[in-house]
C-alpha cells in the first residue's frame, strides 16, 4: 500500500515536471524570453546540481552507492566527462559547510595523501583550507591516505580501500561542442550580438554574460549569439565549427549555419 502510494506520487511529480517543461519551452519559442530557472550542471548529467552560486560556480555530484575511495575518483572522472569531473576539492570554510549541509552521512573528499603531503584530486594542488576533526589526521594504523568528511563538516584521514559515498565536482566554465542552426524563425539560440570584427569565444562570452545568459554561440566567424538553452536541432561534426575568429584568427568561432557553444559561467 505505501508502496504503491509513493510511486503515484512519483508519478504525479513526474507528469509537473513534464507539463513546466513544455510550459518553459513553449514560452521561450514564442516571446525569445530568457528561462530563468534551468540548471546549467544538467548537461553534464543525471544528478549534477550547482549548490550556492555565490560560493562556487561549480557542479557536484552526490553518490547514492559506496565506493573505495579509488574506485569513486574514477567514477568522478566518468561522470564528469568533458568538465573535468574529480573528487570535491574543497578550498573555503564556506564551501565546506556548503556541502555539509547536503549530506546526512559521510562521504570521500577528493583529498588524499602523497609523499607525506595533502594534495587534491585532479588539480594535484596542495591541501590550503582543512577542517580536520580533533586528533585528526591521526594516520591511524599508518593506513589512513584518504580522506572522509562527516555530515557536520569535519574531516578524517582514513583507509582508501573503505567503501563510501563520495562527491564528485565539475566545472562548466567550458566549450561543449559545436551544434547545428536553422534559419529564421528555427534558430536555436535566442539573441543575436551580430557581427563584429573583433569576435572571439571570450568576448562573446562575456557579452552574452553581462546579458544575463548562461549560454554563448559563435557562428560564422564574426556572430555571437546569447542563449539559456541550445541543441534543439542537435550536434554537429567538430570539422564544421572551424572558422577562424575575427577577432582572433588562431581561435575558431563556429561555421556555416553551425554554433561553437560555450558557457559564459553564470548561473542563473
Ligand atoms: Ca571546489
Ligand atoms: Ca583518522
Amino acid at each position: 500500500m505505501r508502496a504503491r502510494k509513493y510511486r503515484l506520487e512519483k508519478t504525479t511529480m513526474i507528469v509537473i515536471a513534464f507539463t513546466l517543461l513544455i510550459a518553459m519551452t513553449a514560452a521561450t519559442d514564442w516571446h525569445g524570453a530568457p528561462i530563468t530557472n534551468v540548471d546549467a550542471c544538467d548537461v553534464i548529467g543525471n544528478g549534477w546540481k550547482q549548490l550556492d552560486p555565490a560560493v562556487s560556480h561549480s557542479c557536484y555530484f552526490f553518490s547514492g552507492k559506496e565506493k573505495t575511495n579509488e574506485k569513486a575518483e574514477g567514477r568522478c572522472v566518468i561522470k564528469g566527462g568533458q568538465y573535468g569531473g574529480h573528487l570535491v576539492q574543497i578550498n573555503s570554510q564556506e564551501e565546506n559547510q556548503m556541502i555539509a549541509n547536503e549530506i546526512n552521512e559521510t562521504h570521500w573528499i577528493g583529498a588524499r595523501s602523497v609523499s607525506g603531503s595533502w594534495k587534491w584530486f585532479g588539480s594535484d594542488d596542495e591541501v590550503t583550507y582543512n577542517n580536520w576533526a580533533s586528533d585528526e589526521p591521526n594516520d591511524h594504523n599508518k593506513d589512513e591516505d584518504c580522506v572522509q568528511i562527516y555530515s557536520n563538516g569535519l574531516w578524517n584521514d582514513q583507509r582508501c580501500n573503505k567503501h563510501l559515498r563520495y562527491i564528485c565536482e565539475a566545472n562548466l566554465e567550458h566549450y561543449l561542442g559545436c551544434f547545428v542552426d536553422r534559419q529564421n524563425p528555427n534558430r536555436d539560440l535566442t539573441l543575436s550580438l551580430g557581427f563584429s570584427q573583433q569576435r572571439t569565444p571570450d568576448e562573446c562570452r562575456l557579452k552574452c554574460y553581462d546579458s544575463g545568459y548562461i549560454y554563448a554561440g559563435l557562428q560564422w566567424s564574426k556572430t555571437c549569439w546569447c542563449s539559456n538553452t541550445f541543441g534543439k536541432h542537435g550536434p554537429a561534426p567538430e570539422s564544421e565549427c572551424n572558422i577562424p575568429c575575427t577577432g582572433d584568427a588562431s581561435l575558431k568561432c563556429g561555421g556555416y549555419f553551425r554554433n561553437a557553444i560555450y558557457t559564459t559561467g553564470l548561473y542563473l
